[in-house]
């Protein structure tokens, strides 16, 4: 019923990705320079999508815009939170409390506010890596030191070192913990083992926890997603961060769902917080919580495809190479370190040597390198481009260097 397979031009759009890759991955401005045009890159970079917002998304802001004012906006309206919740009962079978619900312009935002909120300044902040890096930057912003536990990769399955994990919650100094789960840029969704031995730790230690849940929606159609707060029912130290925009493709707009449990925190964030939403962006959620499933399911598959796609090319023609189907996401996390050495910077080799922009090596804090992650969520055509690229410059590189000996 949708078209998945439809190339959209995303140029001049002020598009980070199109148009943000030089500072982003390289901390280069527009005086740098590449073997290709900018518009004939594949772009495997930035977690957006090369597919369309649904209709029904696009159809809820066109009824807003029909309104025809756009005065300063909160979300006041029962509807939006019944829309969320009925998202979260009817997908997760979990509930929260109203009053819990605040709305934040992204979930960075938030992190960066929420890490001032709670950490004093001689306390840390506690993560598993290879992480997003943002969670880094949160606790660089606010001059917080950071700790990071080192998740355990075997056979391109990545695990918790639990000993590892607690010897790191036990320092009296580290107060918050953010976890990503669904974990980018693994792609692992943590069991409900894994979960419950994460919570037994957080409790022992009466940790403050974000847990990051925005890839919670982009399920392999095999799995299921547990939310840390159903893992914690009355654990307050929890706040839990979900948002449409990486499901719907929505990211621009803007607007996502944080639920904090303590009252004292809330208060914080509802005295200090920019508390305005913009109007067009809820009633793009209200209206992808009310009506976006179908096309999620949809997408879901076309996804599911994707990632057996890039697992049957990269056998073939990257055999050393070591791939596994990301849980959750829509990021394939690739170790090519049989290809590379570990300093190599992979983003910069493949953006010369293959016209592919996409992440990798030390932009994930640590742990991480010789990989590359690769955003799937684009029409076949260009996955199968990209990954024709991304294969044939590795390959040239190791015939270059035999030729050369
Ligand atoms: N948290 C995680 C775990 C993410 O992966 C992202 C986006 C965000 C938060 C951003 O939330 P926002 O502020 O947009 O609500 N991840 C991206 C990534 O890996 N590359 O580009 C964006």
């Amino acid at each position: 019923m949708y078209n998945f397979d439809e190339i959209i031009d995303r140029r001049h759009t002020n598009a980070m990705n199109t148009d943000g890759f030089r500072g982003y991955i390289f901390h280069a401005d527009e005086t740098m320079t590449f073997p290709y045009k900018d518009e004939e890159f594949i772009r495997m970079w930035v977690a957006d999508m090369e597919f369309a917002t649904p209709k029904e998304v696009i159809d809820g802001i066109r009824e807003r815009l029909d309104k025809r004012i756009f005065g300063y906006t909160r979300v006041f309206e029962k509807r939006y939170y019944e829309a969320f919740l009925g998202w979260c009962q009817n997908r997760y079978g979990w509930s929260f409390d109203k009053k819990e619900l605040v709305m934040s312009n992204g979930i960075i935002p938030a992190l960066y506010e929420l890490v001032e909120y709670i950490c004093k300044p001689d306390e840390k902040v506690l993560f598993l890596t290879p992480s997003y890096a943002y969670f880094k930057y949160a606790a660089d912003f606010n001059k917080r030191d950071y700790v990071c536990s080192d998740l355990v990769c075997e056979d391109g399955y990545y695990s918790i070192d639990f000993d590892d994990f607690e010897r790191k919650a036990a320092d009296a100094k580290t107060t918050l913990f953010i976890l990503c789960n669904p974990h980018n840029p693994s792609g692992r969704v943590w069991r409900e083992e894994e979960l419950k031995k994460l919570a037994a730790i957080i409790e022992k230690y009466n940790l403050w926890t974000i847990s990051d849940e925005i890839h919670c929606d982009l399920l392999r159609l095999d799995q299921k997603h547990i939310p840390m707060g159903k893992i914690m029912p009355s654990y307050r130290r929890l706040i839990t961060a979900m948002a449409p925009s990486k499901t719907f493709n929505m990211a621009g707009l803007m607007i996502s769902n944080i639920l904090i449990r303590d009252e004292g925190l809330r208060n914080i964030w509802l005295d200090r917080h920019y508390n305005f939403d913009n109007p067009l962006s809820v009633a793009a959620a209200q209206a992808a919580y009310e009506k976006g499933s179908a096309w999620l399911e949809e997408l879901r598959a076309y996804l599911d495809e994707n990632f057996r796609f890039t697992g049957e090319y990269l056998k073939e023609h990257l055999p050393k190479a070591k791939y596994r189907v990301s849980e959750a996401t829509y990021l394939a996390w690739v170790d090519l370190n049989a290809y590379f050495e570990p300093d190599e910077q992979l983003p910069l080799f493949f953006a010369y040597k293959a016209g592919v922009l996409l992440e990798g090596g030390n932009m994930f804090v640590q742990n991480s390198d010789g990989y590359i992650r690769l955003n799937l969520a684009c029409p076949r055509a260009t996955l199968s481009e990209g990954l024709r690229r991304i294969c044939e410059a590795v390959n040239m590189k190791h015939t270059e260097k035999y030729l050369g000996e």
